[in-house]
């Protein structure tokens, strides 16, 4: 397929296989995953507006059913995304025409089991990067002038330190199989952010570092507390105060998510190149709809990402970030030798989870540090270590004592 190779676009390929694999669950058991590249979610495409995505989808001669892949970012006829078989391979292309984060999904064996098929774990995203970039953001601030409270607007650069957040339900019997009459009944059994619940809490290395404990939870909620988990240990999302950070957010699910952070005030909420809001508390996104949240924690501290619909709270959709070194950290790790000088957020110490990290792009601030984490087989661990990823599994227990 030619794909407007001479048309003066940029051509980027995205290349993807249908595999069904077993994946964890909270509490030890496993599921019966059906996955893009064998991870939950599939991997996040990057592109920018006016590029030509060419999509192949690949099925195994092994696999147990057909998939296909309906990708938003796209406008063609739904037929291109018509189902394959086990064995085949299928290419499709279109120009990235506008700019946004677009949900990507299994279109099930010929629109049957499409429901079981997303659900099961066939979802991304692809970020469409705006042509020109993304746009410098205004903080509200006031101050104090010759003893009036007067407007005093911050003004940050477009780049930020980004964070995709993907939302989503299970529907699963306890055996582990996807359950559609919980489904058709909305009784989902898990809340799951980026293919976990719970993923990104407190773990026994932050119980020992904070509490001097490992066994003492500084959380309501750590079901993934083991350095034995390794990539399916939880990790927490580090930021800087007074950095522009940027959250893409897509509901893949059938619940609609009110996405809040315990503690903040979202900035700036985008759609495409167009701000929806500004200095809002929560925004509502539908289900196959997105958002992207533009932010700056003020103070060092403890905020939660949540849906907040307690149901999706307390099944799931509460994502911790730690802003600055609010625990104080610094000096104690500078005393140990593992930091020469203080550093602005634990980032750079632990870093931050390879599934939450999207792709860079054309604003992207570099992460300190990346650890390998996600719902993920073993296969895409390996890849994640050769691409630079640390597995804190095993970088951990070498650390001098804090
Ligand atoms: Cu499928």
């Amino acid at each position: 397929m030619t794909c407007l190779s001479n048309s003066g676009r940029e051509v980027v390929e995205f290349n993807v296989t249908g595999e069904s694999v077993e994946l964890p669950i909270m509490g030890g058991k496993t599921y019966n995953a059906m996955t893009f590249d064998q991870q939950v979610p599939g991997p996040t495409l990057r592109v920018t507006q006016g590029d030509v995505v060419k999509m192949t989808l690949t099925i195994p001669d092994d696999e147990v059913t057909a998939h296909g892949n309906d990708m938003h970012a796209s406008q063609i006829s739904a037929a291109a995304f018509e189902s394959i078989n086990p064995g085949e391979s299928k290419t499709y292309c279109y120009v990235a025409e506008v700019p946004g984060v677009f949900k990507y999904h299994c279109s099930g064996v010929k629109l049957i089991g499409m429901d079981q098929h997303v659900l099961s774990g066939m979802y991304g995203i692809a970020i469409v990067d705006p042509i020109d970039g993304y746009k410098k953001l205004m903080v509200e601030k006031t101050a104090v002038e010759n003893g009036k409270v007067v407007k005093d607007r911050q003004f940050y650069d477009a780049d930020a330190l980004e964070f995709q957040l993907q939302y989503n339900q299970l529907y699963l019997t306890p055996e582990g199989n996807y359950d559609a009459g919980a489904m058709f009944k909305h009784h989902n059994t898990a809340t799951v952010v980026n293919g976990m619940q719970f993923g990104y809490v407190p773990n026994e290395v932050h119980n020992a570092l904070i509490k001097g404990d490992a066994k003492k939870n500084i959380f309501v909620a750590q079901p993934w507390n083991s350095l034995e988990l390794k990539q399916y240990q939880s990790q927490l999302l580090y930021v800087e105060n007074d950095q522009h950070v940027r959250l893409f957010i897509e509901n893949n699910g059938n619940e609609p998510v009110f996405f809040h952070i315990v503690g903040e005030i979202l900035d700036r909420v985008t759609q495409g190149n167009r701000v929806q809001s500004a200095g809002t508390e929560t925004w509502l996104v539908g289900g196959s709809q997105n958002a992207i949240v533009d932010l700056v924690f003020d103070e060092p501290g403890v905020y939660a990402g949540v849906n907040h619909d307690y149901a999706a709270i307390y099944t799931g959709a509460a994502t911790v970030f730690v802003a600055g070194d609010p625990f104080g950290l610094n000096q104690r790790l500078i005393d140990a030798g593992v930091l020469t000088e203080p550093v602005p957020s634990y980032a750079y110490v632990l870093g931050n989870p390879s599934d939450a990290v999207p792709p860079m792009g054309k604003n992207s601030i570099a992460h300190p540090a990346i650890n390998v984490h996600g719902l993920m087989t073993d296969k895409i661990v390996e890849q994640k270590i050769a691409e630079g990823a640390i597995p804190l599994w095993e970088v951990v227990p070498t650390l001098p004592p804090i």
